[in-house]
């Protein structure tokens, strides 16, 4: 054994010791150091930094109790949770998720796969994220504004427009950053620059809200281009209804691709016609409704229980938009029967480990979540920098500078692989890309 894979060996042993029950925390570890042996080969100062070891320990972890009052009266205790992962390159950022799922294992995995991501954008942004096992569905406006101010309440202690920078994830868009800035305000006085993903009229961005599904789709592209393909004509299957799913299908049929489906924890829609995307923004971002209601209202539209992922289908391009997890082993074996030739994550670690071994065995062309989905994270900081100059940019100047970030971040990820031998392999580019940039300057700034 290498010295290289002797260390990655050695500090995932002590990882899994430390944490035993964090599955997702552990896998987000694994599927990274799995492509990291080429760096420590080449750069074994690394070791002597003892490097993984301290990235992959987070800075701080905040857990909080977050008590509410529902609408009949009856006390409500939810847990919150920030965790500050690492902040060599800029203040900690990254989004609140609320979700019955949520656990510590799952705010360490994004808040790690953060740090990268954060690196790849080029922007002076550090690696965080938080949430609560809270779950918004079925909430009355009031409950949820109960229980956006009580977790701001204790929150807004640990945040700061130059320390940490919260934003939206699953379960949090404008309607809950609302709530929770003015909670903010309240408390700590208007600094607007504190979260990311405001409303338009008190310090948001222009193409916020569509910039994560925009980049998708961007970083998508650049990605067939440089294998002399593009969405011409093709045929296109996304996963979710969120905000991430519907802004990714509304940039891909800008682009000429035909997106097929969209879906929600309960099943999914195929419509072989092309998704009516007005019909989708409409159930979900007017009604807040289920996405079988497309299938009452479109003719073309079929409503099936279950996983997308489980649909025998044909299609070229899969863009998984939903959650971690969603694709398995056997489901991506599936997509290359249903004859896939392009995976691109709008999710967070939408494929498991054994998913991505399929899609390597497969050759397909494969974007990882930390580059494809940056686009968010991205648009987030340029809304930081506006909010720091006082002045708000055109819709046009954000996405063209959208645009020009999630480009750079696909030449990143060829330039990396290229450097390390591993060319085309783009999931170990933006690993590489990523993780030198961010070791590099916590070097610089000693051990701390
Ligand atoms: P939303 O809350 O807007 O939408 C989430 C969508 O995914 C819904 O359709 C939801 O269905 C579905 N979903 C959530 N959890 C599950 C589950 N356990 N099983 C099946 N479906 C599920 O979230 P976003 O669109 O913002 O986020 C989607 C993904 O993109 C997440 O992985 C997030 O981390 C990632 N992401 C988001 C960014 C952003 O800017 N918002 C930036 C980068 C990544 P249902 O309504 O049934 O729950
Ligand atoms: O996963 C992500 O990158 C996000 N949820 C967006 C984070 C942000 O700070 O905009």
């Amino acid at each position: 054994m290498s010295k290289a894979t002797d260390y990655l060996q050695h500090v995932y042993s002590v990882i899994e010791k430390r944490d035993p029950n964090q599955p997702e925390f552990l896998e987000a570890i694994h599927d990274f150091f799995q492509t990291m042996t080429p760096v420590f080969e080449k750069h074994p100062e690394y070791i002597d930094e003892n490097i993984l070891e301290r990235l992959t320990e987070p800075e701080r972890v905040i857990q909080f109790r977050v008590p509410w009052l529902d609408d009949l009266g009856n006390s409500q205790v939810n847990r919150g949770f920030r965790v500050q992962f690492n902040s060599a390159i800029g203040p900690y950022k990254g989004g609140l998720r609320f979700h019955p799922s949520v656990n510590l294992s799952i705010v360490k995995f994004l808040g790690f796969e953060q740090i990268f991501k954060n690196a790849l954008t080029g922007l002076p942004i550090g690696g965080g994220k938080g949430g609560s096992d809270f779950d918004p569905k079925g909430k009355s406006d009031n409950e949820i504004m109960r229980f956006c101010q009580s977790f701001m309440t204790e929150l807004s202690k640990y945040i700061g427009l130059d320390t940490d920078v919260p934003a939206g994830d699953i379960g949090v868009g404008g309607r809950e950053i609302g709530y929770l800035y003015g909670q903010y305000k309240r408390l700590r006085g208007s600094d607007r620059g504190v979260l990311t993903g405001k409303g338009l009229t008190y310090g948001g961005s222009l193409a916020r809200t569509e910039a994560t599904g925009f980049g998708l789709a961007y970083y998508t592209e650049e990605m067939l281009k440089a294998n002399n393909s593009d969405f011409a004509g093709k045929k296109v299957v996304v996963s979710g209804a969120g905000n991430v799913a519907i802004y990714a299908i509304q940039k891909v049929t800008e682009l000429g691709g035909k997106v097929i489906t969209c879906s929600d924890s309960n099943g999914y829609i195929v419509d072989e016609n092309g998704i009516d995307l007005d019909i989708v923004k409409q159930i979900k971002e007017v009604e807040r409704g289920r996405i079988s209601e497309y299938a009452d209202r479109v003719s073309s539209g079929e409503y099936h229980e279950g996983s997308v992922w489980d649909a025998k289908l044909s299609y070229d391009i899969a863009l998984p938009c939903a959650t971690q997890n969603e694709i398995s082993g056997e489901q991506a074996k599936l997509l290359v029967e249903n004859g896939v030739k392009a995976v691109a994550e709008g999710a967070n670690m939408p494929s498991d480990t054994e998913a991505i071994k399929e899609y390597q065995n497969a050759e397909l062309l494969y974007g990882p979540a930390k580059a494809a989905n940056a686009g968010g994270v991205a648009v987030s900081a340029l809304e930081m920098s506006q909010n720091s100059m006082r002045l708000s940019w055109s819709f046009e100047e954000v996405d063209d500078r959208l645009k020009d970030i999630m480009k750079d971040i696909f030449a990143q990820s060829v330039k990396a692989a290229d450097e390390y031998g591993v060319s085309g392999d783009y999931l170990s580019g933006a690993n590489i890309a990523g993780f030198t940039k961010v070791a590099d300057t916590m070097i610089i700034q000693g051990l701390v």
